[in-house]
């Protein structure tokens, strides 16, 4: 079978302010992990194209061109959530006889793509073994997947053009020949503003990851990123891991996606194998915005967890969220200065979005600052550029966005 597999573009994608725009890096080129790791699950009698429209920036039109040209028997579209207007355009403009979607958007919204021309709809964070099923022999609706992690083999970065997806430019700080790559997926915590894919959290076997480690190095990395949901959410998994490094003389430098509250004791030793930096979300520093959050940490505990950090020379990329309901000017005003006491060199400062599928967003729906449920109205019939209304009063997310970046233009040259 000759399947095209996508990422989509980024026209006409909904507007959204959590990310002030001078946060944004230009020129960076995400690879399709996802896409990656079906290609080589499936490879075998199967003639598979990757099309990184996001990465390679390429509009709708372009993009139908590309599909159509391949002449596919099959398309299979990664959806999230932010890019479904261009789902839509490409269902309505492409040929195939299978039209086939997975990823974020399509584990929350099955049965509305498949009212909107989808054929199958894989549902699940990981599809592998389902999608090799399929394409044996291809069936219509919606299948729920249970691919076991570590059943599957690593995503072989050939099938890509590696080279192409090192990032050159600077953005907080500076890694060369940096990549990500995964440890696990999921994440049971119940973070207001979220909306994860998975709850369950499914890890891989400390062999199987530093054997891909092994394996990145061999490609000329020298900097592994875990971009994990939450990769130190069990501290036996971390000793785990870095069991197998210390067995296999691992020292290479890396860094991980991962929350404050874990065994501190753990850390000289993740130093010791190479742990350079920890992107964590913070959040908030103040205990009632955290609770609100439902972060399940406290002001004290980033306190010790920063401490731990700057004892082992490791760096702190932090994600803060501010537009909070109960955020005082003082409490901005003074973030600044917190967040240098700390010693955190990188604060990430995002703006409070009501996302689909999060407790906030169906939280305004229900306490009626929103009146109908927006975003699903928005899925039945996608709009360019879509504009969610601001659920704050008059004035404050302009405010907000001015302060967020005024604190970033304080702690980055970007
Ligand atoms: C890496 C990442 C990014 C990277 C780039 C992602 C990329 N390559 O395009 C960056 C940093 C750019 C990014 C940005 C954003 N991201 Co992001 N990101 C992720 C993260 C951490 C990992 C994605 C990944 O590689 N997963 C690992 C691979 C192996 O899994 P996968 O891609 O999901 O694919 C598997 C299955 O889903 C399935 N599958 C996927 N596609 C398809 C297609 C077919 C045909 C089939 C059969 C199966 C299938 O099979 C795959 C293999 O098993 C996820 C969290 C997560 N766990 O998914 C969030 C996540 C995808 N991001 C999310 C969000 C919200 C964003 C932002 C909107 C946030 C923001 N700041 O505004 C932006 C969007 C930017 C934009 N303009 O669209 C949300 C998406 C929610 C949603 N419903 O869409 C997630 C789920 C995080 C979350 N907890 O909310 N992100």
């Amino acid at each position: 079978m000759k399947i095209v597999l996508l990422t989509l573009p980024h026209e006409g994608e909904y507007k959204s302010w959590i990310t002030p725009t001078i946060t944004e890096p230009k020129g960076l080129k995400n690879i399709p992990l996802g896409l990656v790791s079906l290609a080589t699950n499936t490879r075998e009698g199967n003639d598979i194209v990757i099309l990184d429209a996001f990465s390679e920036g390429w509009g709708i039109e372009e993009t139908t061109k590309r599909i159509n040209n391949e002449n596919a028997d099959a398309i299979g579209f990664s959806v999230v959530t932010r890019r479904v207007y261009a789902l839509h355009k490409l269902i309505e403009n492409t040929t195939a006889k299978w039209k086939i979607a997975g990823g974020p958007h399509a584990t929350y919204h099955a049965e509305e793509l498949i009212d909107h021309g989808i054929d199958t709809v894989f549902v699940g964070p990981l599809a592998d073994m389902e999608f090799f099923e399929w394409a044996k022999a291809p069936t219509k609706g919606i299948i729920h997947c249970n691919t076991d992690i570590n059943a599957i083999k690593y995503p072989n970065r050939t099938i890509i053009d590696f080279e192409d997806y090192f990032f050159k430019g600077k953005v907080f700080f500076e890694a060369n020949r940096r990549t990500p790559m995964f440890t696990s997926v999921g994440c049971p915590m119940a973070c207001k503003f979220c909306s994860v894919q998975s709850k369950k959290i499914y890890h891989k076997d400390a062999e199987k990851v530093l054997e891909e480690m092994w394996y990145l190095k061999s490609l000329g990395v020298e900097s592994v990123h875990f971009f994990d949901d939450n990769f130190n959410i069990s501290n036996a998994n971390v000793v785990k891991i870095l069991d197998q490094m210390e067995k296999t003389g691992w020292n290479t430098e890396w860094s991980m996606r991962g929350q404050v509250k874990f065994d501190l004791s753990l850390v000289p030793r993740m130093r010791k194998h190479g742990l350079k930096r920890i992107h964590v979300g913070i959040e908030s520093l103040d205990n009632d915005i955290l609770k609100w959050f439902n972060k399940k940490h406290t002001v004290d505990d980033v306190k010790k967890f920063c401490d731990a950090m700057r004892e082992n020379n490791i760096d702190i990329l932090s994600y803060f969220i501010i537009g909070t309901p109960m955020e005082t000017p003082e409490y901005l005003d003074a973030l600044p200065g917190k967040i240098r006491e700390l010693g955190i060199p990188h604060p990430y400062i995002n703006i409070l979005f009501p996302q689909p599928d999060t407790e906030y967003y169906d939280d305004l729906v229900k306490c009626r600052v929103y009146r109908y449920d927006i975003w699903k109205e928005y899925f039945k019939n996608p709009t360019p550029d879509f504009e969610l209304p601001s659920p704050f009063e008059p004035g404050k997310l302009e405010r907000i966005m001015k302060k967020a970046d005024s604190i970033i233009k304080e702690f980055t040259e970007l």
